[in-house]
């Protein structure tokens, strides 16, 4: 497919050939408040993120996807995705803020960056860095990224250690804090 579009009203792409949609079932593990996590589950198991993917696989080709991430908390920890490190680790991305208000979590090793993000917004995940992306708004956070077409996804790695941070509310704001069940 040589040409596509973006409607920004709806941050949706016309077409795409992958469809990922990640309920809150799909998160266990993921999140401080597993019982909070459960509870949500057992009521209405609600779609945590979509994901809309054009994917070329090859080395040399560029694949995109744009994400949107609905609003919510399980407890008090904001909605948010699995998060990844590339397989191929010296793949880096880009992120573009389409709709919504986030934040992009990196992690390299013991090192944690996080960026706010923003319609309009361009992000550089460099080479290396694990990234996540949380919506800490109240409306549906979107953005489209892109990424080389070989990179791949380890999921397992976050899975099993996680972030060194969370990003929670506090009075009405996020506020990003050590994350208590982190595994060096
Ligand atoms: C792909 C890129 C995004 C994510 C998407 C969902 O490299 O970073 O398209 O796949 O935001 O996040 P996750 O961590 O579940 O893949
Ligand atoms: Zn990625």
């Amino acid at each position: 497919m040589l040409k596509n579009r973006i409607d920004f009203a709806e941050a949706k792409l016309e077409k795409y050939a992958d469809k990922v949609v990640r309920k809150a079932s799909n998160m266990r593990g993921f999140y401080i408040d597993s019982e909070a996590l459960e509870r949500m589950i057992e009521q209405e198991d609600p779609i945590i993120y979509e994901v809309y993917a054009v994917p070329h696989e090859n080395e040399g080709e560029l694949s995109y996807a744009i994400t949107v991430l609905h609003p919510g908390k399980v407890g008090n920890e904001y909605f948010m995705t699995k998060g990844h490190y590339h397989s191929k680790r010296d793949r880096a991305e880009l992120y573009i803020a389409l709709k919504g208000r986030g934040l992009l979590l990196m992690q390299r090793d013991n090192e944690v960056q996080w960026v706010e993000m923003e319609k309009g917004d361009i992000i550089y995940v460099p080479p290396y860095w694990a990234h996540r992306s949380i919506n800490i708004g109240d409306e549906d956070f979107a953005f489209l990224a892109i990424y080389p077409g070989d990179a791949g996804h380890d999921y397992g790695t976050i899975a099993k250690k996680g972030f060194a941070k969370i990003v929670v509310e506090e009075n009405g704001k996020y506020t990003v804090l050590d994350n208590p069940k982190w595994k060096e």
